[in-house]
């Protein structure tokens, strides 16, 4: 079995400088944030999975192409013959500023299903990603996150859920609704500090919201502030670790690469001090270099950027 089983949708990003609006050239990368994720582990050796379904073109086959040369395993992916790539077009506006235009509806991506995932889950896994995107893709692909979180847990597989609210997508209250039951899967949530009463009752602060979650079984929640760093939520407290002071260029991806520092860390077997260092490293390393994952690190790389918890040089 893999490490890790991340499910999702991969997009065909398209990117451009200045404002969409005045046309000119696009580049075109792959994006999504579970593949994201995918890509950070494979690139520091784990090996990942990632699942979902790619339009039967030259786009899908750009998707493929790319998360191979990345050395994730695509060997669950299908080809659906009838729907098309989901896109995503990004305007910088300014560093920290990127504005989204999806066309992803009836994507081949938002068609997965349950039976998509038996077989890539029945390999056995050592964990479990997913983030709140796939349940907002579509009715089947909220059931199959759902059917996967419940029977990883079920076998004890642990199960790491990203918030990663897409309010483009789907409103706060729908979210809440497919989210609540999903982080009763989890062993591990990850959320920006205004995505956390998705996964709790509506308005409750954080303290509540993270007390609700540790009563409901998981382990972790941590809490992404972006250049503020995280706040790591267990059992015996919290842990506040700060972000590498770098100069950011592109901040796309940030959380994504943050997930996967952590997760690799935590497949390392470090301790929680050591996951969150590689945490705020990877995400360091997203937003020094354009680009949802390009600027990540391979493993003898890790080195060039260290990250810091209360004083302690990781
Ligand atoms: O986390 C970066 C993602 O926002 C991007 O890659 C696209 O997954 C994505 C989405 O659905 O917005």
């Amino acid at each position: 079995g893999v490490d890790v089983l991340t499910v999702g949708e991969a997009l065909v990003s398209l990117r451009s400088s200045a404002p969409l609006n005045l046309g000119g050239s696009l580049t075109m990368h792959l994006a999504g944030a579970e593949s994201n994720v995918a890509i950070g582990l494979a690139r520091l050796g784990h090996r990942a999975a990632w699942v979902g379904r790619v339009s039967d073109d030259e786009l899908g086959e750009f998707v493929l192409r790319q998360l191979r040369a990345e050395g994730v395993d695509t060997y669950g992916v299908r080809r659906d013959p009838d729907r098309p790539a989901g896109l995503m077009f990004l305007e910088r506006r300014t560093a920290d500023l990127t504005r989204v235009i999806y066309q992803r509806a009836g994507s081949a991506g938002s068609a997965l299903g349950v039976d998509d995932l038996r077989g890539p889950l029945a390999a056995g896994p050592r964990l479990v990603h997913l983030s709140g995107v796939t349940p907002a893709l579509s009715d089947s692909a909220r059931e199959a996150v759902t059917w996967v979180a419940r029977e990883a847990a079920a076998v004890g597989t642990p199960v790491c859920l990203d918030v990663n609210h897409r309010a483009r997508l789907w409103s706060r209250e729908a979210a809440r609704a497919a989210l609540v039951p999903l982080a009763g899967y989890a062993s591990i949530v990850v959320a920006s500090a205004d995505e956390l009463d998705l996964v709790a009752e509506p308005g409750a602060d954080e303290g509540t919201a993270v007390a609700g979650l540790l009563r409901r079984g998981v382990h972790t929640v941590l809490v992404k502030l972006g250049a503020d760093g995280a706040r790591a939520y267990t059992r015996d407290g919290v842990t506040p670790v700060a972000a590498v002071p770098v100069t950011a260029v592109d901040t796309v991806g940030a959380g994504d690469a943050f997930t996967a520092g952590y997760l690799s860390g935590h497949l390392d077997g470090l301790d929680l001090t050591g996951r969150l260092g590689r945490a705020v490293a990877l995400g360091a390393f997203a937003v020094v270099a354009s680009g949802d994952w390009e600027g990540l690190p391979r493993r003898d790389e890790l080195s060039l950027i260290t990250g810091s918890v209360a004083g302690t040089t990781l």
